[in-house]
């Protein structure tokens, strides 16, 4: 059989003594606006590890940021919105993402599929739930409290909100194709914070407007849906629009795909912790993905979450060969 592709959410970043060096003296979102930095970047974990995809180095405020929010992202906090959304007013200041906005990652994509060679680009952008959180919340939070009373008390806010949340986040992949990604990744990292029910109200039709803009436009760029605690979301996350589907680990992949059926593959699943334990514990549940994901109609291996910062870069490199090996035997 061929070998399963595998590439790590978060493989560029702190787990590298490389990233740590170039980020030095230099903020994170002024290098996600320089093109040969997020050039560098991006390329850092693809000769290190040999993984079979790269993936953008950016963040999902880079297309709020570029739109004229205030927004920053903190060293160990994460991106910081200076004035909350609340009102219907605050939706209005949010303009319109143009091409123009974003012209440096447009540029890095071109650097960087010319030197990828046959390596596909993966191109990714924030949900409009998870960007909704950090605009409503003002930061990374853990309940997401403020995120949903708003949603349930003043739906007008949240729809109109999201609404142009999926106007950025189309325009900031249409970008990213057009200059030449072969992947997309959506990221709804935190809608697990949502029963199903409500993320299929309150969610599910803007991360489609989303996915099935794309789909219209680009047909034939797969599409990937990825969420943190998504286990009774899988379906619903699915039929937004995805052809691959993330999975945390606290969903096997056999059981993911019970749930998706034939239609979708699915990429994910090993814990990101299980990488800070000793070599035997980390190969048995490389084995035990592999063996599950073998009963998708697809499988792209990958974390349930992103690389942790105080991972052991060597860990990964190990877990790249041994899921290449292991594979090409299944
Ligand atoms: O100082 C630093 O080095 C900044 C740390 C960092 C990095 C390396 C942040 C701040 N963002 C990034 C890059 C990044 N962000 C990538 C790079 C590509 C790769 O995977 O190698 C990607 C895909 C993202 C996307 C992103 N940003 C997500 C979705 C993915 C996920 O991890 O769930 C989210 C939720 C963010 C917000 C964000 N940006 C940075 C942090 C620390 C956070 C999370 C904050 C929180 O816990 O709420």
């Amino acid at each position: 059989m061929a070998q399963t592709p595998v590439w790590f959410m978060r493989q560029a970043g702190r787990s590298l003594p490389e990233y740590r060096a170039v980020r030095a003296e230099i903020p994170m979102l002024e290098a996600c606006r320089t093109p040969e930095l997020i050039f560098e970047i991006t390329m850092q974990p693809v000769r290190r590890h040999g993984v079979d995809a790269a993936i953008l180095f950016s963040d999902i405020v880079v297309p709020l940021a570029a739109a004229g929010v205030d927004v920053d992202i903190r060293p160990g906090v994460g991106p910081v919105v200076a004035k909350p959304v609340v009102a219907l007013e605050d939706v209005a200041a949010i303009r319109s993402l143009h091409a123009d906005d974003v012209r440096f990652v447009a540029d890095a994509v071109g650097m960087l599929v010319r030197d990828l060679g046959a390596t596909p680009l993966i191109g990714f952008a924030g949900a409009p739930f998870t960007l909704a959180s950090y605009l409503i919340e003002g930061g990374p939070s853990r309940t997401h409290a403020r995120t949903k009373a708003l949603m349930y008390g003043a739906p007008d806010v949240w729809h109109a909100l999201c609404s142009r949340l999926a106007e950025i986040t189309l325009e900031f992949l249409r970008v990213q194709a057009a200059a030449g990604v072969s992947v997309v990744q959506l990221f709804d990292s935190w809608a697990g914070a949502l029963s199903e029910a409500d993320y299929r109200r309150f969610v599910l039709p803007h991360s489609a407007a989303v996915l099935g803009g794309m789909s219209a436009e680009f047909p034939e760029l797969p599409r990937i849906h990825f969420g943190v605690g998504t286990g009774e979301l899988l379906v619903a996350m699915g039929e937004a629009g995805a052809d691959v589907v993330g999975v945390d680990w606290r969903t096997p992949l056999d059981v993911a795909t019970a749930r998706l059926g034939p239609g979708r593959a699915v990429q994910g699943n090993l814990d990101p912790c299980v990488l800070l334990a000793p070599w035997p514990v980390v190969e048995a549940e490389v084995r035990r993905v592999l063996h599950e994901g073998s009963a998708a109609p697809g499988h792209v291996f990958n974390l349930g979450h992103g690389v942790l910062p105080e991972t052991d870069p060597d860990v990964l490199t190990r877990v790249v060969s041994l899921v290449h090996d292991v594979s090409a035997r299944l």
